[in-house]
């Protein structure tokens, strides 16, 4: 029986990470998590992690699409915080950017890591940018170096 299942170290990995300016704030620590993640466990290095900033949400899409065609980086990881408002923005932010994502992903055959919070209000996503409910951006990364060895796995 063959079972294929991914480690995290991944030293020789080259990032990229994708992140919205919108609730800056916020996604600063979602930074902060993948960024630790990324370096202390995966072992990756400095010059191999390269962060692309984006003006929200809805651009991480076109931003991780350009990134993957430029098949610099073994895994992409897409950073934001989209709240709930009171009108339907929200949705249309929210489906655009986790649809446009996971078709980067699936098209590309490259890992794209959700670290995107969508919360109904700040208080939501500040516990889940490592105050109180883990750090989503920490989650992220580590899903990224799991999918860089599964894929690898798969390949070899
Ligand atoms: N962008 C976000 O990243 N988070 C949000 O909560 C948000 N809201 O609520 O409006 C948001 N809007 C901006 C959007 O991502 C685009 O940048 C904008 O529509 C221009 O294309």
């Amino acid at each position: 029986m063959n079972v294929i299942e991914g480690i995290v170290l991944t030293s020789d990995a080259r990032i990229a990470i994708a992140i919205s300016r919108f609730n800056h704030f916020v996604n600063n620590s979602l930074l902060d998590g993948a960024i630790d993640i990324l370096k202390r466990i995966g072992q990756v290095k400095d010059k191999d992690i390269t962060v692309v900033w984006v003006p929200g949400a809805y651009e991480l899409p076109l931003a991780a699409k350009v990134l993957a065609d430029s098949k610099k980086y073994d895994a992409i990881i897409a950073l934001g915080t989209i709240i709930r408002g009171d009108t339907s923005h929200f949705e249309f932010v929210a489906d655009q950017c986790s649809s446009g994502l996971s078709t980067v992903a699936t098209r590309a055959s490259l890992p794209v890591a959700f670290g995107v919070l969508t919360t109904e209000n700040i208080e939501q996503a500040i516990e889940r940018a490592g105050i109180k409910v883990g750090n989503k951006g920490a989650e992220a990364a580590l899903t990224a170096l799991e999918m860089i060895n599964i894929l690898k796995a798969i390949k070899e």
